[in-house]
């Protein structure tokens, strides 16, 4: 269960070559861009662009390459026979490979490959308990002032939805193609595969019409699926996972005896944890809590900044700026439709390991997550 948090020194698992130095010599590297700003990296870091499914441009090392409109050129099936041609290219040369394969789908646009436009027609997104939820007189006013979701609202949400599981389809693809790749080349035995997303997303949820970063568990938990060497079939792992953990896990795969790392070079402590003993599960003591914060957050309910703790098990506390304040029990409230503050305060404990987990640094970090 990876969750997000941006707390301490900012350094996670980014697409750039910095973290990795010294680790693997060469690179696939994605960045879609819009056509004519293949060089304007810049704006793009900052998330000034959106980016279409297509037509689009990738970078490989410093050359790019730009693609049209055609069917073959959808980017989700460019991504598939990219990865396969650089798998195939990276075993012939006997060399280690890191593949970083940030598809695009299901995010807006959602504009499926032609193919599957049709595959999820008259989809209608999940009515889970808290979809267009009915008594909101527990929650901050941001929600509270949130209309129900009006006929037309929940036909937008669903249109989106089926698009969605549409444009899901040609990732299913490099999915398939990717692995069945690594199959071919005899290669299966000795790589890890890691699935998962960078963030969550609301279709009408807590009457939410679309969006993320806030603190409910729509927003911030996400699968993670993984197979490879020492990860046993079928295994679940319910631990706190927060995507700062890739870096330490990846390098603590990738650097052994036999294939050691430079490591030297690196001047940071990382945030994360490498979660190689949950994968072989022999782990004998993770974190306990993590933190959830984010800035204000746009859209349907703007949200303000907020720094909330949710623990194991189950319990999670959220602060807002300005004041306003959650808390839930996850155990009995999954769901998260009973705000209990103020009528139930949190423990002085819990208050005071948010303090802690919002103001650590470095190591300190893992000892405020571990709780002791
Ligand atoms: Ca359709
Ligand atoms: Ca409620």
């Amino acid at each position: 269960m990876p969750l997000r948090t941006s707390r301490g020194s900012g350094q996670g698992l980014c697409p750039g070559h910095l973290l990795f130095e010294g680790i693997w010599d060469e690179w696939l590297q994605y960045f879609p861009l819009l056509v004519g700003e293949v060089h304007a990296l810049l704006p793009l870091l900052k998330g000034h662009l959106t980016e279409p499914l297509y037509p689009h441009s990738h970078i490989y090392e410093i050359a790019s390459r730009h693609f049209g409109t055609k069917a073959s050129d959808y980017k989700t099936d460019v991504e598939r026979r990219e990865t396969r041609r650089f798998i195939g290219r990276s075993v012939a040369q006997g060399k280690p490979f890191f593949a970083y394969v940030a598809a695009k789908a299901p995010h807006s646009p959602a504009k499926p490959a032609p193919r599957d436009k049709h595959a999820y027609d008259g989809l209608k997104a999940p009515r889970l308990p808290s979809f267009n939820e009915k008594n909101v007189s527990d929650n901050p006013p941001w929600i509270r002032k949130l209309p129900r979701l009006s006929t037309s609202k929940k036909a937008k949400i669903d249109n989106r939805a089926e698009k969605r599981a549409e444009s899901l389809q040609a990732l299913d693809d490099l999915v398939a193609g990717v692995v069945g790749k690594l199959r071919d080349e005899g290669v299966m035995g000795n790589t890890y595969v890691f699935f998962t997303s960078d963030n969550g997303w609301h279709e009408g949820e807590h009457r939410i019409l679309e969006g993320k970063a806030r603190p409910y568990e729509e927003d911030v938990r996400m699968p993670l699926l993984v197979r490879g060497p020492g990860v046993a079939a079928g295994h679940q792992a319910h631990r706190l996972i927060l995507d700062t953990d890739f870096l330490p896990t990846f390098t603590d795969l990738a650097c052994t005896p036999s294939s050691p790392c430079d490591t030297q070079k690196w001047s940071y402590v990382s945030d994360g944890r490498s979660l190689k003993p949950v994968l072989k599960g022999n782990a004998t003591s993770w974190r306990s809590a993590i933190l959830l914060e984010a800035h204000h957050t746009s859209g349907g309910g703007a949200t303000p900044a907020y720094r909330g703790i949710r623990t194991n098990g189950g319990t999670k506390y959220v602060e807002y700026a300005g004041g306003k304040k959650e808390l839930y029990h996850l155990g009995r409230d999954p769901q998260e439709l009973d705000n209990r503050y103020p009528a139930t305060t949190p423990s002085a404990g819990l208050v005071s390991r948010l303090r802690a987990l919002k103001t650590c640094a470095g190591r300190g970090c893992r000892v405020a997550e571990n709780g002791r």
